[in-house]
């Protein structure tokens, strides 16, 4: 119990690999969470191995959805995941960064809801992407995702094909 006191915020932060052992990478960056000051991490989902969407020409994903409880501003926090990502996220190529190994969304802040250059919460795609509604569901199948309604709702919607949990 380190120093998150009654004036902190629940935060959810989705997490995503396809490259360089995608597993181990989502356990690094769960780890890596867990040790952000001023942050407890509450729990998190299974690993999910999950179809690409969007470029299908790539590796299936790694995905998983963890719950933090901080008193870092959104923004802080949003920076502490970007940190993570490039401790662990890209990889030298030679004399070139590569491609990125490691993609950290932060999900859902609070209630809040904000629109801004760097950061927009929620995360404009959470609610039609079932790599991150279900794993989401998982951990909180109660929640209240501001000005989209309940994950259980939203989640009627979305196939579950393309996704699996696996046994890590
Ligand atoms: N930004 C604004 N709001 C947020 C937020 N709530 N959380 C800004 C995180 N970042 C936010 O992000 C680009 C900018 O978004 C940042 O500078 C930040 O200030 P990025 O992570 O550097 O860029 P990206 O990853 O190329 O974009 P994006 O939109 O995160 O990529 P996607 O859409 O997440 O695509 N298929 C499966 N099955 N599973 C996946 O995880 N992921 C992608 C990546 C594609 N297909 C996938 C998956
Ligand atoms: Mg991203």
């Amino acid at each position: 119990m380190g120093g998150v006191s009654s004036d902190s915020t629940q935060a959810y932060v989705g997490l995503g690999s396809n490259l360089q052992e995608p597993v181990r990478q989502v356990q690094r960056a769960l780890e890596a969470l867990a040790r952000l000051s001023d942050t407890r991490s509450l729990r998190h989902s299974a690993l999910y191995r999950s179809r690409p969407l969007g470029v299908a020409a790539q590796p299936d994903f790694v995905n998983a959805v963890a719950a933090l409880e901080t008193r870092l501003s959104p923004l802080a926090l949003l920076r502490c995941l970007q940190h993570i990502e490039q401790q662990q996220g890209r990889v030298r190529h030679g004399v070139r960064w590569g491609p990125r190994t490691l993609d950290l969304d932060l999900l859902l802040f609070g209630e809040v809801q904000m629109q801004s250059p760097d950061l927009t919460l929620p995360h404009p795609d959470l609610h039609r992407r079932p790599f991150v509604l279900y794993p989401l569901y998982e951990i909180a199948p109660r929640l209240l995702i501001p000005g989209r309604g309940a994950v259980y709702e939203l989640l009627t919607a979305l196939s579950r094909d393309g996704l699996e949990v696996l046994n890590t």
